[in-house]
């Protein structure tokens, strides 16, 4: 076992502190990629019989595309799955991969198998995916023959999330000069007193925003925010972006009933922004002038899906598998 090795297990166990394996509970299914033969729907992928499988039908050949959604009891962050091929060597999986979501319309991609063994009825494990979020789906990518798998059993495993206050690590970016003692800080500053005022932008600008850098990658699902409340600067519509990079920008939500008049906090939530920089930007205030924004926090899930590091698998001699196929001891890929 070389040092590296030893390192990146180190780390994985780290990232793991506080939080241990579980097996992730499925609410239901939400959706799948099509009708299927009658007693063999996508629920017989999950019912624990390793008799009953999923037979998907009026779907080409190499369609590759075969999915099951499902509604997880809470968050998670899943990071091991197994399978449980029919055997059959004609509808056997040969290629998966997992993607996550917490609203059914941004989905994450949480890794891939390309290397699962065919004519063979038993248990296969895979490790090393991040697929982190309220859904999870696992699509068929290729199947032996090419037609539709026979899907015996499926199970994951991973990490339980809980919603934790979001840590801002500094403003980088705002959309102008301010007053002076109203910078954006005083949004963040936790004294409902003081409040941000941007100036020499002009009425219905509409594109007044606030970048901060968090502690760490979030997914961001959860907005409090304190409006001065004098009927004139209070914000009526705001949306929410992430980025990792801060030049690719994803949308995360908006809100456009945000109550004027009133200096009293108001919670929003549904969102989902997810990454290392979050961006608030208000895209509407009642009078069309700049925005007296006196305070704003976050809530959200912490999310190591883009830190390069996957979770730790638990320690073991044997070499770890990675969602992609490789081995960590695998001295060609450290
Ligand atoms: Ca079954
Ligand atoms: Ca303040």
């Amino acid at each position: 076992m070389g040092a590296q090795y030893l390192l990146l297990l180190i780390v994985g166990l780290v990232f793991a502190d506080g939080a241990s394996l579980v097996d992730v509970t499925i609410d239901e299914i939400v959706d799948s990629c099509g009708p299927y033969y009658t007693g063999y729907g996508p629920e017989k992928a999950i019912d624990g019989d390793t008799d009953s499988f999923w037979d998907s039908k009026y779907i080409e050949q190499y369609y590759n595309n075969w999915y099951i959604t499902f509604k997880l009891s809470q968050r998670y962050t899943v990071t091991n799955v197994k399978l449980l091929n029919r055997g059959d060597s004609l509808h056997d999986v040969t290629k998966f991969k997992l993607e996550a979501s917490d609203d059914q319309i941004t989905w994450h991609s949480g890794g891939s198998v390309n290397d699962v063994m065919t004519g063979s009825h038993v248990w296969q494990g895979f490790t090393g995916f991040s697929a982190s979020g309220k859904y999870l789906r696992i699509n068929i990518t290729e199947t032996d023959s090419g037609i539709q798998p026979w899907l015996s059993e499926l199970s994951f495993t991973g990490y339980a999330e809980s919603l934790v206050d979001v840590t801002i690590a500094e403003i980088v970016d705002s959309c102008g000069p301010y007053y002076t003692g109203y910078g954006p800080e005083k949004a963040i500053d936790g004294d409902t007193d003081s409040f941000w005022y941007p100036k020499f932008i002009e009425q219905y600008y509409n594109n007044w925003y606030i970048t901060f850098k968090l502690s760490q990658r979030y997914t961001v699902t959860n907005v409090k925010l304190l409006n001065r409340g004098d009927s004139l600067h209070d914000v009526t519509k705001f949306k929410l972006e992430a980025s990792d990079d801060q030049i690719t920008w994803r949308s995360g939500g908006s809100v456009n009933d945000v109550m004027t008049g009133s200096h009293v906090w108001q919670g929003f939530t549904g969102f989902s922004a997810n990454g290392k920089y979050l961006r608030i930007n208000i895209t509407e205030t009642d009078s069309g002038h700049q925005p007296w924004l006196s305070e704003l926090s976050f809530t959200g899930y912490a999310d190591l899906s883009g830190s390069g590091i996957q979770h730790g698998d638990e320690i073991s001699e044997s070499p770890m598998k990675l969602a992609d196929g490789r081995y960590l001891s695998d001295d060609r890929y450290l």
